[in-house]
């Protein structure tokens, strides 16, 4: 993705607002007063952030560092999300990975994964969107030739983005698809290549396979391709993107990870255990489903959102 977009930090916070609204209100609760930090509040601290789906390793991480600093101290509210965000950020700032396939091999190729709705395709739209507006020419393959009405909703989005757009009848054969794409994205100069695949439920091994399949032919042509499989998860799962994580990163191997639906959801901490458990960073979120809501994931900035804190200072 480009540099940040103006406002970026509103629509990530406005994005982020439901779960801040729900951390937030249970901060002002338990630190109404300004009052010593003592261990009935921090035990509620822990408790919200396992409510938020931080995760219990997370949660008591984050409360053991806060209370080593705080302990036994006057803290107030606004003393609490300055030292939670802090916390948060810590704990991701190693997990963040850029998307820059203009910077990469040409032509670049990314290929989508995930399971049933988890924000693919709506993904690929927004980046699309995003490379064409930067001048890169790119195309985009209908790998998602099993549902019937999804050829159409990429190809609103290809017009949209200005891209070209490569696709075929509902059940045929998205490798040979692939194949096809990727070798005339080369004999065309493409910069980028970004490739849809359809949602697969984790334990179908039928379409898992397609998967490794569309990996397999595209690195007849390039044998670094693709330069980044990109796993999008749905923040709204819950701790069930854990499990999806596991399942895609085992079978398929994944580079990077988008987690969109941020929006969508009060347990947008979700993100956290996530980004530690996983072998690959986070690279992107999504938090909305506009052309601009498609954001770099930065961990300090979603950690000061998440407790509902303004921009980050500079
Ligand atoms: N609120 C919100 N909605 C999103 C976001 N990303 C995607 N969506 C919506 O989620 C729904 C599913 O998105 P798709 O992009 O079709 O998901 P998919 O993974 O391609 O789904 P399949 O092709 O069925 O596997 C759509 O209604 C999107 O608009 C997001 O960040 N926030
Ligand atoms: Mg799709």
């Amino acid at each position: 993705m480009s540099e940040p977009k103006k406002g970026w930090f509103q629509r990530l916070t406005a994005g982020l607002s439901r779960t801040s609204k729900a951390m937030g209100e249970q901060i002002t609760q338990t630190f109404v007063q300004k009052a010593p930090l003592d261990q009935a509040r921090l035990e509620e601290l822990e408790e919200m952030l396992i409510e938020a789906d931080l995760g219990p390793h997370s949660a008591a991480r984050i409360t053991e560092r806060f209370a080593a600093e705080k302990f036994g101290k006057d803290v107030d509210e606004a003393e609490i999300k300055e030292a939670l965000a802090e916390a948060i950020g810590d704990e991701l700032a190693a997990r963040v990975g850029a998307f820059d396939p203009l910077s990469g091999p040409r032509p670049y190729i990314v290929l989508f994964i995930g399971v049933n709705g988890s924000g693919k395709t709506t993904t690929l739209g927004k980046i699309a969107a995003d490379l064409t507006s930067r001048g890169a020419k790119v195309m985009i393959v209908a790998g998602d030739t099993f549902r019937a009405a999804a050829v159409e909703q990429l190809k609103v989005w290809a017009d949209r983005a200005k891209a070209d757009f490569e696709s075929r009848p509902t059940g045929s054969d998205a490798a040979a698809l692939a194949f096809d794409s990727v070798e005339k994205a080369k004999a065309q100069g493409y910069d980028v290549v970004l490739i849809d695949t359809a949602g697969r439920l984790q334990n179908k091994q039928g379409l898992m396979d397609e998967l490794l399949k569309i990996i397999r032919v595209i690195k007849r042509l390039d044998p670094d391709a693709p330069h980044e499989t990109l796993l999008v998860l749905d923040a709204t799962v819950g701790r069930n993107a854990l499990a999806q994580e596991n399942i895609f990163g085992n079978q398929i191997g994944v580079s990077g990870i988008v987690m969109t639906k941020l929006d969508g959801t009060a347990r947008g901490g979700v993100l956290v255990p996530v980004a530690q458990a996983s072998d690959s960073p986070i690279k992107l979120i999504g938090v909305g489903e506009g052309i601009d809501d498609l954001q770099p994931f930065d961990p300090r900035a979603f950690a000061r959102s998440v407790v509902g804190l303004s921009e980050v200072p500079q």
